[in-house]
């Protein structure tokens, strides 16, 4: 078992939709090991995605991501990056596989409805961002 981050981003929860991502996510085999509700600060935003600074879409997307509460999650699964990945579709939800969070709930490619990690190395950071070690639920079997 691997874990991975996702976030419930806020088109996503203002629309009602976080209830049947969270859905989606357990009918697909992931389990929650930690989930919390915030709202990004302009600084915490702009951390979270300085990876993407130098892009053009940066300031869209801070301005976005701050836009209202989001709901990062700690999910674990077999292969937890990659399953994911596929579980959420293409960044564009133009494009996005039939059947994924992206093409079920996305508005564009701005406004995708959720963030998963890319990567274990940005998995392990991204959840390091939001949650401590505690804060990760050892779940029975
Ligand atoms: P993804 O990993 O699928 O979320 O996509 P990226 O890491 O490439 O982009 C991160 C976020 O930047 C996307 F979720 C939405 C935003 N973005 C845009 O607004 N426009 C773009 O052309 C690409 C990404």
């Amino acid at each position: 078992m691997s874990t991975t981050l996702a976030i419930i981003k806020p088109d996503a929860v203002s629309a009602g939709k976080a209830g049947k991502i969270f859905a989606h996510l357990e009918d697909n085999g992931f389990r929650v090991r930690a989930l919390r509700m915030l709202r990004f600060s302009r600084e915490q935003a702009g951390e979270f995605y300085a990876v993407h600074r130098e892009r053009p879409f940066y300031g869209e997307l801070v301005e976005f991501m701050t836009s209202g509460p989001v709901i990062p999650m700690v999910l674990e699964a077999d292969d937890a990056v990659s399953k994911l990945r596929e579980a959420i579709g293409a960044t564009d939800p133009a494009e996005a596989a039939d059947g994924t969070i992206r093409k079920l709930y996305a508005e564009s490619i701005g406004r995708n409805a959720i963030h998963a990690s890319d990567s274990d190395e940005n998995a392990a950071r991204e959840i390091g961002f939001f949650f401590s070690e505690a804060e990760r639920v050892a779940l029975g079997r």
